[in-house]
């Protein structure tokens, strides 16, 4: 196009309207995952295939969104709104084998005695029986940080006496922090945490709504499913 001195104006090249961060949309590790199944009771558990990964927090931190997000699908976890909706232990495959799987959240009471008796039960013998378990990956809403709650869990799996899982510590929700706040809650989620982050554990500020961080899980995941970048990069 000409404007009237007859010098081409260019149009403006469009603002890209994602932030960077959003822009992979899966990684690679979870690309092709699918639902499997719920189970309530370990003699449910699929057999083991493969090296796993858990997803474990609190009631709504959003365990299920980071799934999602992290697998680049909207509705491979059901996520929600009202707390406690996942009640099962769901197992979804990975394409090279093993499984995602999307524990229940703790922290949420509004449920039946004998069920959560239940729910406890079976996540108590997964994480003692369950071999192929290779990392769990704890998810707090980064505006609270650790509650009494994750410490809680975290002492649980602790005195199970069948070794700690390697974690990573999710801190779901950055999107609504600003970066200043980010950096903020980063140095004070390590000065809070000190003794109970391990050396074997990573730390990653997350968003399941904007993709942050994403790049980061799979580094980590890489690392945890003893894989080479190359190798899970197809
Ligand atoms: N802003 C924002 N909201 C999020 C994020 N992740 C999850 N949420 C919201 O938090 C709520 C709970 O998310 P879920 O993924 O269902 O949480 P959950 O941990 O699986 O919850 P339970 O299954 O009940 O234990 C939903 O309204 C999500 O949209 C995030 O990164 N940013
Ligand atoms: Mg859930």
């Amino acid at each position: 196009m000409l404007n009237r001195r007859n010098v081409s104006m260019k149009a403006p090249a469009p603002k890209p309207t994602l932030p960077v961060e959003a822009r992979l949309e899966r990684i690679p590790q979870f690309a092709g995952a699918v639902f499997e199944k719920s189970v309530v009771e370990i003699e449910g558990c699929p057999v083991e295939t493969g090296p796993e990964i858990a997803f474990a927090g609190r009631s709504n931190s959003g365990k299920s969104s980071s799934i999602n997000k992290l697998a680049g699908q909207t509705r491979l976890a059901f996520a929600s709104k009202m707390p406690g909706r996942t009640r099962e232990l769901n197992f979804f495959p990975l394409r090279a084998g093993g499984y995602l799987v999307d524990l229940p959240g703790y922290g949420f009471a509004r449920t039946p005695r004998d069920k959560q008796r239940v729910w406890t039960g079976v996540i108590e013998q997964y994480f003692r029986e369950r071999q192929a378990l290779c990392g769990l990956v704890l998810v707090l809403d980064v505006r609270r940080g650790t509650t009494q709650l994750d410490i809680h869990f975290v002492e649980w799996m602790d005195g199970l006496g069948v070794g700690r899982p390697r974690i990573l510590w999710l801190l779901n929700k950055a999107d609504k922090l600003t970066q200043s706040e980010r950096m903020k809650a980063r140095n004070a989620f390590r000065v809070d945490n000190g003794t109970m982050v391990n050396e074997r554990d990573a730390v990653v500020m997350f968003s399941a709504h904007t993709g942050l961080g994403m790049k980061e899980c799979s580094t980590v995941f890489n690392q945890w499913l003893d894989k080479t970048p190359e190798s899970a990069a197809s």
